[in-house]
């Protein structure tokens, strides 16, 4: 009897003695190119955890995710309209801004956005802009309108996001309409549009700037983050926001409901917030920092750069993404026949 007490109390310190020594997991579900190798070695050093990084394409690769039932995630990073969406959808675990103190960093402009009015479940990432980037080494001049991604001059030499509201808000703003378009017609033209200009497309690819940098592509509907980082491999290539307008977005950082380890994603988020860390947010992804004091650890040419702050005209002819609601499902069935082409 006693022997077997010892043996059960030896097979449950083996256990917990295992258990100790493994280290705490965090769990970043986000964009290609977004947290960089000495943000996340950082972080591991200083708290003793480790952070595995998946990423996603697009905002609705995220969705499917979780909905299909994805727990294991601790942070994750949505755009603006999908924060409303996962907000609806009860995914979002409420933020406790005591374990935050560091929000206090955040420009005002960048809080209070319609997609969570009160910031109770998103902290600001970055924000940038959709548009074309291109080699200027072999097309020119220099496009000024969507429509040179229909040229078949440049049949299978450029790519597309593989991102529905992306792609289909480009057609839609090639014709005149509203990325939030409503209107069952204005998606039927859009998606007849991106139809017939699929046999010219090399790829669909979110992670644009792996196609421009190994010169897969000359031109590439992109990130003006992805464009920039591009440049540095590439000089020639430049990034321009087409005069019929184009996506303006701000991607937020969220912690799922499901999350294992809560306290540990908001520390997560207060460490990104120091100026220090969110100033290597910016060099790293060439996305804009929404901590103004930030700035002073950026180098010159990132503080201003008009890839991260448009000129007002350009500024004004953009619009952000918004949650459709129920009409959704025009665009998801649009994009579905896109992508069979
Ligand atoms: C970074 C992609 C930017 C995300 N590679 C656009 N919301």
């Amino acid at each position: 009897m006693r022997n077997k007490y010892i043996f059960l109390v030896l097979i449950l310190l083996t256990f917990f003695v295992g258990c100790n020594r493994e280290k705490k997991q965090l769990n970043v579900f986000t964009w290609a190119g977004y947290v960089s190798d000495d943000i996340r070695e950082g972080f591991e050093k200083e708290f003793g955890v480790t952070i595995l990084v998946d990423t996603f394409a697009s905002n609705e690769d995220l969705l499917t995710k979780l909905m299909a039932g994805a727990t294991g995630y601790d942070i994750i990073m949505p755009s603006d309209y999908m924060v409303s969406i996962l907000i609806k959808q009860n995914l979002l675990a409420e933020l406790n801004r005591d374990n935050i103190p560091n929000f206090q960093n955040i420009s005002p402009l960048f809080l209070g956005k319609y997609f969570d009015s009160e910031n109770q479940y998103s902290i600001p990432y970055t924000f940038g802009t959709a548009g074309i980037a291109y080699d200027s080494a072999v097309i020119s001049p220099a496009p000024e309108s969507w429509a040179v991604l229909w040229d078949d001059q440049y049949k299978n030499q450029f790519s597309m996001l593989d991102d529905q509201r992306e792609t289909i808000g480009a057609a839609l703003k090639l014709l005149g309409y509203s990325l939030n378009s409503t209107d069952p017609e204005e998606i039927r033209a859009a998606k007849e549009k991106l139809i017939a200009q699929a046999p010219l497309v090399k790829q669909y690819k979110s992670e644009a700037e792996e196609l421009l940098i190994a010169g897969d592509v000359v031109m590439a509907h992109c990130w003006s983050g992805d464009a920039f980082r591009a440049i540095e491999t590439r000089p020639t290539i430049r990034y321009v926001i087409p005069k019929e307008g184009s996506s303006q977005f701000i991607d937020a950082v969220c912690i799922p409901k499901s999350a294992p380890h809560k306290a540990l994603a908001e520390q997560f988020i207060d460490y990104l917030l120091r100026p220090e860390v969110n100033a290597k947010i910016t060099a790293f992804t060439k996305y804009g920092t929404c901590v103004p004091t930030a700035k002073e650890f950026l180098p010159e040419n990132l503080r201003e750069h008009k890839f991260i702050y448009p000129p007002k005209a350009v500024l004004e002819s953009l619009e952000w993404l918004r949650d459709p609601g129920d009409f959704t499902r025009h665009y998801d069935r649009a994009w579905e026949e896109i992508k069979a082409k």
